[in-house]
């Protein structure tokens, strides 16, 4: 699976720095403050996601793909949702039912429990921890399936970095 997202990452971080320079202008008035919050928003979103994505991916060679089945992760998502494979069943699911264009997420809440859930845009995940977040955007998958996107949820778990993934859930 190839990654496509480098440069597209670097406009939501130029974006960011120009809204949050715009906001830093002491003539701004409170009009002007507000229609920044959405530009913000949005690339702050898109750039906080792309730098949690790009760490829980690893290419095959480095792990990717390769369970974590001795640590706190695997057992939490065992005995929430009986087996990795149910997990990831789910997760696809998440997926698939995303309208347009966002993440899903395997994300810890504050009392320790695991959910999946989905963001729509580049909307981020406040309060609780994000364990593994996947963009289903068509950016992420169309260079190399097109419309096929089943195919690219189902491949996207070739190269999921678990070994990532525990240590964020364990160290939350
Ligand atoms: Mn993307």
């Amino acid at each position: 699976m190839k990654l496509h997202h480098d440069k597209h990452h670097q406009t939501y971080v130029n974006n960011l720095n120009a809204a949050q320079e715009k906001l830093a202008d002491p003539n701004l008035d409170l009009e002007g403050e507000v229609a920044l919050q959405a530009a913000i928003k949005f690339n702050g979103g898109g750039h906080i996601n792309h730098s949690l994505f790009w760490k829980i991916l690893a290419p095959q060679k480095e792990g990717g793909g390769k369970p974590v089945t001795s640590g706190s992760l695997h057992k939490a998502i065992t005995s929430k949702w009986g087996s990795l494979e149910d997990f990831q069943k789910e997760m696809n699911a998440a997926l698939a039912s995303i309208q347009g264009s966002g993440w899903a997420w395997l994300i810890v809440d504050k009392d320790g429990s695991l959910r999946i859930t989905t963001t729509a845009n580049q909307d981020t995940i406040v309060k609780s921890k994000p364990i593994i977040g996947i963009d289903a955007w068509e950016h992420a998958y169309y260079p190399q399936y097109e419309n096929r996107k089943a195919e690219y949820f189902k491949a996207i778990w070739n190269v999921i970095n678990w070994k990532e993934a525990e240590s964020r859930y364990s160290n939350r």
